[in-house]
């Protein structure tokens, strides 16, 4: 197996043996093999009607997911989906065994590597994980009901390119700019379902600790399955806490008008074997990322969507009967633990809100700057730069914070800036459709170009959708990113050398070194 596509990656240079998300040989092989009938499939598409191109998005976007870190772990179903799209695209494979194997060797990245060279490889791969982060925000938006024409048509667009073997790194980088065109596109097309669905975010405090009561913990990105859940548990008794990524949910009307959404439960994904251990119900992942889990909680886990791993349950649809007896049948929580609150649902419509408070303390100098400060949580020790960072800033610089990245930044009181929060958690990491739409707005009002305003920009990464989110910011024309805590394996030097060239994208350095360069 070679899998380079996330920041844990084995050396910093690519998993080999078995992944360090635990991924083995053979799901690797299965992952390529899917991406690969998954691009034959498209290619198949570019020469169909329309109609035909559209009916098949919702299944690419499943096999692209399917392939993002820390999400299906299960060669069954990964099997499954690689016979479902080899069929739509009129492929025959081997029924299985080596000749699978043989096949998936050839899709790897080591023989393209070999066939195109490390930086070709390094755009193509920039190309796939941007299409990857893509689809599992298309494919939330998509159970809400909105779809993107657009996102559609570049996803099939650049993956026949790939399936063509695209390798003019001119094209290619053209294809990573359109890429982030879609990206926005499809940041915007998850707005507008989550906020269409749950209503426009408001800021709500929400209760860090738990009370006593049986209790289900969520976990992952999908609304719709934390809305479903709420439904089904309504007058059971059952409380509800968000995990991870889910505590944004707080922020949305719809979601919080349920009075058993008690709370929010633990920190970000890497910290689940513990945390999970911990919690004395049943656990729903109804994204990643999920870990191996410990015995002392599989059975107690449950997945579902696009997420598997052995043996553990997995819920068809939406139907969570069997998580509410997993829960009802755990023991619960028989005290009370308070450790505060946290303030979420500062999106978009929230701080436009305060828009002319905003401006005004801009212009009078009370607020000098904005740091976003967010992305991916992972285990690298050296994610405390972000919170050295935050806690370093001067006290007249705002932060917004967004995805699992905020976990290293919250939990630490900034104070406010007259009648603006200092801290302001604009929710997942989808919500970077927020910084966007905040940052145009700002622009807006004072006549500049985005890069003129006082916004800086400071992101930690991990998995694909990270770099979804990096493509969007990168085609708005945004320049001097930072990005942490190590850069990709796939972006060679060469690539790196055009990243910075061309919009001064830069690794983070230290603490001190950074917030000197920040505050200057
Ligand atoms: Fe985090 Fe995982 Fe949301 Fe990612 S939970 S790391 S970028 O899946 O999607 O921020
Ligand atoms: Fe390694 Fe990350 Fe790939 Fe898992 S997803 S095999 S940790 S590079």
């Amino acid at each position: 197996m070679f899998c380079y596509q996330c920041e844990q990656t084995a050396h910093g240079t690519g998993c080999t043996e078995i992944g360090v998300c635990g991924k083995n040989a053979e799901v690797a092989g299965r992952q390529d093999l899917l991406l690969d009938v998954t691009k034959q499939l498209a290619l198949h598409l570019s020469r169909r009607p329309a109609s035909e191109r559209r009916a098949a998005a919702g299944l690419i976007e499943e096999a692209l997911f399917a392939t993002v870190t820390n999400v299906n772990f299960e060669v069954e179903r990964l099997d499954a989906l690689i016979r479902t799209v080899a069929a739509a695209a009129g492929s025959r494979l081997p029924e299985a065994g080596d000749d699978l194997r043989a096949l998936a060797d050839a899709a790897g990245i080591p023989a393209r590597r070999e066939r195109y060279g490390a930086d070709v490889t390094g755009l193509q791969e920039l190309l796939t994980y941007g299409l990857k982060g893509m689809a599992a925000y298309a494919h939330h938006a998509r159970r809400l009901g909105q779809v993107s024409a657009a996102v559609d048509d570049f996803t099939l667009t650049a993956l026949a390119a790939l399936a063509d073997g695209e390798a003019d790194p001119d094209r290619l980088l053209d294809l990573n700019l359109r890429c982030g065109a879609a990206s926005v596109e499809v940041l915007a097309c998850l707005d507008a379902a989550n906020t269409g669905a749950f209503g426009a975010p408001s800021p709500a405090p929400v209760r860090l600790g738990h009370l006593p009561g049986k209790a289900i913990l969520v976990s992952g990105h999908d609304l719709g399955d934390l809305a479903a859940l709420l439904e089904q548990t309504a007058g059971t008794g059952i409380n509800i806490y968000t995990h991870g990524e889910m505590l944004p949910a707080h922020g949305y009307p719809e979601l919080r008008r349920h009075p058993h959404l008690v709370g929010h439960y633990g920190g970000a994904w890497m910290r689940q074997r513990v945390e999970f251990d911990a919690f004395p119900g049943a656990i729903l992942m109804t994204t990643n990322c999920i870990q191996k889990p410990a015995p002392s909680y599989a059975e107690r886990l449950f997945t579902c969507g696009p997420v598997a791993w052995p043996g553990v349950g997995h819920v068809a649809g939406q139907d969570f009967s069997a998580v509410i007896a997993a829960a009802q049948a755990a023991p619960g929580f028989t005290d009370t633990v308070s450790q505060g609150e946290h303030w979420a649902g500062f999106g978009h419509h929230a701080v436009l809100g305060l828009a002319d408070t905003v401006i005004a303390a801009i212009k009078s100098g009370d607020i000098r700057r904005f740091a976003v400060i967010g992305g991916c949580d992972g285990s690298d020790t050296a994610r405390s730069y972000y919170t050295d960072l935050a806690t370093g800033l001067p006290q007249d610089w705002v932060i917004m914070t967004l995805g699992c990245g905020k976990f290293r930044v919250i939990g630490h009181d900034y104070g406010q800036i007259g009648a603006v929060p200092r801290l302001l958690d604009l929710g997942q990491c989808n919500d970077a459709f927020s910084a966007i739409r905040i940052a145009q707005a700002l622009a807006g009002a004072f006549e500049c170009d985005l890069n003129d305003l006082p916004v800086r920009l400071i992101l930690s990464w991990y998995e694909q959708k990270a770099v979804c989110v990096l493509l969007a910011l990168l085609h708005l024309g945004l320049r001097d990113i930072r990005i942490g805590p190590s850069l990709p394996a796939f972006v060679t030097p060469a690539l790196l050398q055009i990243l910075a060239d061309k919009f001064a994208v830069h690794p983070v350095g230290t603490v001190e070194a950074d917030l000197e360069a920040l505050v200057a």
